[in-house]
């Protein structure tokens, strides 16, 4: 049986229930709950602050936890990064007034910077070589330098937006984080293994999104030059046709190169090319 501690609410819940089930497991996704016991795994998600998790995990109160890598870093608790997930990605930046010169790092000399990330601030300007007031704030980090809380902040951004509306301009990019699956050090034999299972179904999800199932007709005799466009792939599938001189290809293409790849294929000669979402890769 294991306990794994997922944020209540959040950024991050979505995501998280959604790999839950997609992992074949399913809880009552009751948001007033602290605890669900899942139905077809031995599984118990506790729902917490995102916060907490780090904490959580290393106390053993829950024995593994997905939670931002940014989180993980800031609370520096004992536990240990299982995998990464592949969602709730963003880093942690410095970002200063728009209109002021930026002269490099040497520049937060002396000043004063708020943020919620004490820790990965201080761990960042002691290997620079840098000593600045570092002012630890809980919210709305990017409004302290317009009302004159702070020369500069250090805080999460993902598409810029928020920097750009509070007139901030993103001038280091210091720690890139994305949710992960941690545990507690040291697990029992039995809940290593349940850790295995669910390590073993969450890759195969991770692995598979973004991923596509293409299936065409070919020229049997272009087969070769339609495997070597397809580079890492260990051994594509080749079906014969009832058309002589013909077969059917079925491959694995990313996504962000699938009309490249598609284009290739048809300039062989591909037919019929078929484009499916593929649910889960299991190696
Ligand atoms: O209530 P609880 O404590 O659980 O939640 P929370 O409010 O502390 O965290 P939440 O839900 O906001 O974020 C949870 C996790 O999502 C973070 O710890 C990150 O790992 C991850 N994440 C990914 C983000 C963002 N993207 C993000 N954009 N967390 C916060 N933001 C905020 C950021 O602070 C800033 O205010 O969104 C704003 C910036 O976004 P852009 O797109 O304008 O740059
Ligand atoms: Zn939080």
């Amino acid at each position: 049986m294991l306990r794994i501690a997922i944020q209540a609410k959040g950024r991050l819940n979505e995501d998280c229930m959604a790999l839950l089930k997609d992992a074949g497991i399913n809880v009552a996704a009751s948001k007033r709950k602290l605890v669900a016991r899942a139905t077809d795994f031995p599984i118990e998600v506790l729902y917490l602050r995102d916060d907490d998790i780090p904490q959580a995990v290393a106390m053993g109160v829950a024995d593994v936890g997905i939670v931002g890598l940014n989180e993980v870093a800031e609370r520096g608790e004992a536990v240990s990064e299982v995998m990464r997930l592949g969602f709730g990605g963003c880093r942690i930046s410095l970002a200063i007034p728009r209109d002021v010169t930026y002269t490099g790092v040497e520049w937060f000399e002396g000043k004063r910077i708020a943020t919620s990330y004490p820790n990965v601030l201080k761990h960042y300007f002691a290997e620079k070589g840098i000593h600045a007031h570092i002012h630890e704030i809980a919210g709305s980090v990017e409004i302290a330098p317009a009302v004159g809380m702070a020369d500069a902040i250090f805080d999460i951004v993902s598409s810029g937006g928020t920097l750009v509306q509070n007139g901030l301009r993103e001038v280091e990019q210091v720690f890139h984080s994305e949710a992960a699956l941690i545990a507690h050090p040291s697990l029992s034999a039995e809940q290593l293994a349940d850790l295995e299972k669910l390590k073993f179904r969450f890759s195969s999800i991770v692995e598979s999104r973004g991923m596509k199932y293409v299936l065409m007709n070919l020229p049997a005799e272009k087969l070769d030059e339609a495997v070597a466009l397809m580079p890492g792939m260990r051994s594509p599938t080749v079906l014969p046709l009832a058309a002589e001189g013909w077969c059917s290809l079925h491959v694995v293409i990313p996504e962000q190169e699938l009309w490249e790849k598609v284009e290739q294929l048809k300039a062989l000669g591909a037919e019929g090319i078929l484009v499916l979402a593929l649910e889960n890769m299991i190696r």
